[in-house]
């Protein structure tokens, strides 16, 4: 098999003419998809939900198909609307208006999403937070968004300081609670109450709908701010890159607490009106297979540390599904190794697309698409109507294959707005009109782009550039390696020297053989400077919730340095 290049297969695909409409694309063009192009009247929960219910071929088309352990449930576009209308409605009750911020804290489920599209309808803004949150990362992002109302469950409130933030007036309590001690805002109960007609809060475009909190190096968490702006992006790059037609069965693995399960978990789809596919609970390859097989998944959208999870359990894992209803895979959060590919062609017969975006970007911006071909290891190509390259430290834009600041132009629809109340923060994003991105790439003759790194990941050996990443991929093509982790480690002669932590496969341990046999596989397959000097066995890799590789807390591990902010880190 060519890995330089895989090819385009025969289908019906969205943006069939990349270079054309590249050249051509104006966002203008999508505005006519939205009903507020001919009313005036903006509101992204109405042009996600309301919209699809008010219209008699789609009102009873399931939206939502909610599964976990204890629950399965299916809510069409019509009980969508319904239910959020009525959450608005006791919003409204509760005196929360435009602009105020409602967070969210609970695991995925249908209440969830009555309560998310409940706040946007009433014009606040939804602040979405990962159940897993300990109370430090709860208190962080409460306090600095000043949050006058959180929804939560009574097994979470807990890890919610709730007599010591000042601002936050009412906790709303979805679940039987007890001894509820403290006046609580019971869901269920107010929603039996609550009208099912509510008169959505007519916004601006420009106005504000959702804080995502990410976290960077150093410091804490920022509030990322977005506007219902947004949705012209999200809709149209769900059908470029998700391919979203109207049939289609979609499931995006991302939890809301990640702006992956907000802009494709939630958006994408429901502005497209497609059949969204929702699953809580714990991982395994088992239930995720299951859920692709029962559901009859067309589009699925996860991540590389989910992919590499299910290519480490076989192909034993996979052969008792039947997975021929699906046609479409896409991944981001982290580099695709190609590797991952090479199993996905095997696995599923088909091409999984990588995407490159951020919390920043609010959208996706370099993407591989089904109707380009694929290089194994790039990110693809920008969206039309966005224009990314790489510059310089001053600003400058590089020719094709130099390495430098992987740069956006700014604006675009679903660009972030502000760093919540961090003005000088969010300007310093910015040079000569270009967002500065943090990571590192170039792109080839070709105009694809290649991630080389986080800018403060890339790895300098005896004056030669290495990206972890690359090292990373050649380690888990090893057959014992599950998994990796590749630092640069100071060192007196060299700079720094490459260590590697791994985890190992099923049925293999540690010796000095597998070892030194891992070396020389990296050594063989890549080159020598790229080969670890030092090599780890851990029993697990930390990784963020959406995936992503912490080296940074592996460094500081090494370096028996403070950890930063680890509120982000997957259990
Ligand atoms: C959507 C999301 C953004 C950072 C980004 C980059 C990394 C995301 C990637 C990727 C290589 C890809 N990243 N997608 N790196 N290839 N396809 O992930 O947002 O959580 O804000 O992370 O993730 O380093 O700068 P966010």
């Amino acid at each position: 098999m060519n890995m330089e290049r895989i090819g385009v297969k025969e289908g019906n695909y969205h943006l069939s003419n990349y270079d054309k409409t590249y050249q051509q694309f104006d966002w203008d063009e999508v505005k006519q998809a939205f009903s507020w192009s001919r009313t005036g009247k903006v509101n992204i929960a109405y042009e996600a939900i309301d919209r699809h219910a008010e219209n008699p071929m789609k009102t009873d088309q399931v939206a939502l198909i909610y599964s976990s352990p204890d629950r399965e449930e299916t809510y069409t576009f019509s009980d969508l609307k319904q239910s959020s209308n009525q959450f608005a409605n006791v919003l409204k009750k509760y005196g929360i208006e435009k602009g105020d911020r409602v967070f969210i804290f609970m695991p995925r489920s249908p209440e969830f999403y009555s309560a998310f599209f409940g706040i946007l309808k009433v014009g606040a803004i939804a602040g979405p937070l990962f159940e897993a949150f300990m109370e430090q990362a709860v208190r962080d992002r409460l306090e600095d968004s000043e949050a006058s109302m959180l929804v939560t469950t009574p097994e979470l409130l807990e890890r919610v300081p709730h007599k010591e933030l000042a601002h936050l007036k009412q906790i709303v309590l979805v679940g039987e609670d007890d001894n509820k001690e403290g006046s609580f805002i019971d869901f269920h109960e107010e929603m039996n109450q609550a009208s099912k007609s509510f008169d959505v809060e007519w916004v601006d475009l420009e106005d504000g709908m959702l804080l995502h909190y990410t976290s960077g190096s150093t410091g804490k968490p920022k509030g990322v701010y977005h506007v219902h702006h947004a949705m012209i992006q999200h809709y149209q790059t769900a059908k470029w890159v998700l391919d979203l037609h109207e049939n289609d069965v979609y499931w995006c693995t991302a939890d809301p607490g990640w702006v992956t399960g907000t802009s494709y978990g939630i958006f994408g789809p429901w502005l497209n009106g497609v059949t969204n596919v929702v699953v809580g609970g714990r991982f395994s390859p088992e239930n995720w297979y299951k859920t692709l097989q029962d559901y009859e998944v067309t589009v699925w959208y996860s991540a590389p540390t989910a992919f590499r999870k299910l290519m480490s359990a076989g192909s034993q894992a996979i052969e008792p599904f039947d997975l021929s209803k699906l046609r479409h895979i896409t991944s981001v959060g982290e580099p695709l190794n190609p590797e991952v590919i090479v199993w996905g062609l095997e696995a599923f017969k088909l091409r999984i697309h990588d995407t490159w975006w951020m919390t920043e970007t609010g959208a996706q911006v370099i993407c591989n698409y089904p109707a380009i071909d694929i290089k194994p290891g790039s990110m693809g190509k920008p969206v039309p109507g966005v224009v990314a390259s790489i510059i310089d430290n001053e600003g400058n834009e590089l020719p094709p294959n130099q390495m430098g600041n992987l740069a956006i132009k700014a604006p675009w629809p679903s660009m972030m707005r502000a760093i919540w109340k961090r003005p000088e923060k969010y300007e310093s994003y910015f040079l000569n009109n270009w967002y500065i991105s943090g990571d590192s790439a170039y792109y080839d003759e070709e105009g694809y782009f290649w991630f080389q790194g986080r800018l403060d990941d890339v790895i300098n050996t005896s004056g030669e550039r290495v990206g972890p990443f690359e090292v990373e991929s050649k380690l888990i093509e090893h057959p014992a390696v599950a998994e990796a982790g590749v630092i640069g480690k100071p060192h007196p002669e060299r700079g720094e020297i490459i260590k590697a932590f791994i985890t190992l496969n099923e049925g293999y341990v540690q010796s000095d053989e597998l070892l030194d046999d891992i070396r020389q596989f990296v050594k063989k397959g890549l080159s020598a400077h790229a080969t670890p000097r030092e090599l780890e066995v851990k029993d697990s890799i930390p990784k963020t919730r959406s995936g992503k590789i912490m080296r940074r807390l592996l460094k500081s591990w090494e370096l028996g340095l403070p950890t930063g902010d680890v509120s982000t880190l997957e259990e």
